[in-house]
């Protein structure tokens, strides 16, 4: 009887539990209201009603809301198209992104939004988020502690605020494979770092920034989160003549030497990232582009310790093209993430709109493979409607053109690779130092006599061809 009565109550907890599971799963499918504490935050139902899950149905399709060339599951160059990209959603332009520019109020409407940035807003607006990161099938997020929930009166009321929509966004997490690629702290839209953060010439500024910092990568940590970022947003000077540039730089050093120590003592295993840019908001930052930051690194012994965040946009903005930078941070092992964007050619600043060329996103593409991908990098869109896009649908439009690009991007690469003509070209290229005495001089064994003496018996260099059309040739007809 007791064992029968036990095993009634086990059978009972069991549906129970599998009716919870199965009901929780089908909340989070569809995300409604009804499944996170009822309409606590008023919105009941859908964000987006009338946009369902983004499938992949192939270059023919003339479908906005689905995908032409990113199929998740597809394995180009032996791996999943999903592991070579790990795509994610950037937060703050997705969810925050009003359409407000300096001359210009708000665009967008969304209708979710209320005007407010309270708390309640911020829950909803996270299940907004959440719904869209699982109808456009993309795993990953990434944020700044005050893109998602609200500043307080006190640090501890702001962390409170913050704790509060962790704990939401935790919850919409589980069962699911979403995750922070990375997080970070903002640490330039306040007016206390109107100077810089851990380059501010007030050393309250710096404290309350590391407050920050800390904060924000325990709730990184606590998400499960792959990396945590630091972009020095007014890590720079307007004026040289107010400025003790040494002062500053070693203070950023120090920073990012106790934010390593940091993490160390939390056990976070993730790469910690800094993203260069050489100005905006400030007249030059001194994460000007991806040499100048390694340069930093060693400089102050912090090498081993951070990847690199590359964004094109900034690449393009410190004189460089993005192809170039990835190169940079990729030849000297820092190529950790990429924030794919793309910059206009008519316009001088950070325009942060999604990359739609072809051309550039092979080139992307190619650096990503040659590193043998990402992780746990990947790429984060750091981009942004324009600000005539008003459409709720616009948000994925973008999205999906933006992951299609990059996915034609690999599709490329790989034919660029089967087709092997221009790694031969290349190849070819350098030959001459496939030698006996081309091997000796890049193991930096030969001195200037020997060279002396081999040109006098060589006499005259034979010069050939670079055949630069010939690789751009090959380069389109892959495209
Ligand atoms: C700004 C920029 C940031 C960082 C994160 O230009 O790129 O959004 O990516 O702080
Ligand atoms: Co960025």
């Amino acid at each position: 009887m007791k064992i029968k009565g036990t095993s009634v109550l086990v059978f009972v907890a069991l549906v129970l539990s599998t009716v919870i599971a199965e009901s929780t799963q089908t909340c989070r499918a569809n995300l409604e209201a009804a499944c996170n504490g009822g309409s606590s935050d008023g919105w009941d139902g859908e964000f987006f009603p009338g946009i369902s899950k983004i499938k992949y149905e192939g270059p023919t399709s003339k479908n906005p809301l689905s995908y032409k060339w990113y199929n998740a599951d597809e394995e180009i160059l032996g791996k999943k198209m999903k592991d070579w990209m790990r795509f994610s959603v950037a937060f703050w332009h997705t969810f925050r992104g009003t359409g407000a520019d300096p001359f210009g109020a708000p665009t967008k409407s969304w209708p979710w939004e209320d005007g407010t940035n309270s708390l309640t807003i911020a829950k909803r607006r996270m299940r907004a988020h959440f719904e869209f990161m699982n109808k456009l099938g993309v795993d990953r997020w990434c944020f700044h502690d005050r893109d998602i929930a609200p500043d307080g009166k006190t640090l501890k009321e702001t962390n409170a605020n913050l704790d509060a929509v962790v704990a939401l966004a935790k919850e919409l997490q589980e069962g699911t494979s979403i995750k922070p690629l990375w997080g970070t702290a903002q640490l330039f839209l306040h007016p206390r770092y109107m100077h810089g953060a851990a380059t501010s010439s007030e050393v309250a500024v710096y404290a309350y920034a590391a407050a920050q910092v800390k904060k924000a990568m325990e709730v990184t940590q606590y998400l499960g989160g792959e990396n945590y970022l630091f972009w020095g947003g007014r890590e720079g000077y307007q004026s040289l003549l107010n400025t003790d540039m040494q002062r500053e730089l070693d203070h950023m050093a120090s920073f990012l030497q106790a934010a390593v120590d940091y993490k160390k003592k939390l056990g976070f295993k993730g790469n910690l990232l800094l993203e260069p840019k050489p100005q905006e908001p400030t007249k030059h930052q001194y994460d000007w582009d991806a040499a100048t930051t390694f340069a930093f690194l060693q400089k102050y012994g912090l090498s081993g310790e951070f990847k690199l965040n590359i964004e094109c946009n900034h690449a393009t903005l410190s004189g460089h093209s993005c192809p170039h930078d990835l190169e940079t941070a990729r030849i000297n092992g820092l190529l950790g993430n990429i924030d794919a964007n793309t910059g206009d050619p008519q316009i001088g600043w950070d325009t942060d709109q999604f990359l739609t060329d072809i051309a550039e996103a092979t080139l992307v593409m190619l650096s990503v493979v040659r590193n043998g991908g990402l992780a746990p990098g990947g790429f984060n869109f750091d981009a942004k409607l324009r600000r005539e896009s008003t459409d709720v649908e616009d948000l994925f439009i973008a999205h999906i053109s933006g992951m299609d690009t990059l996915a034609r991007g690999l599709r490329n690469v790989a034919k660029l690779i089967e087709d092997g003509s221009l790694t031969e070209l290349v190849r070819k290229r350098y030959q001459s130092f496939d030698t006996e005495i081309g091997a000796l001089i890049e193991a930096g064994k030969v001195d200037f006599e020997t060279l002396e003496k081999k040109t006098m018996e060589w006499g005259e260099p034979y010069v050939p061809s670079a055949k630069q059309e010939l690789a751009e040739m090959i380069f389109q007809s892959a495209l």
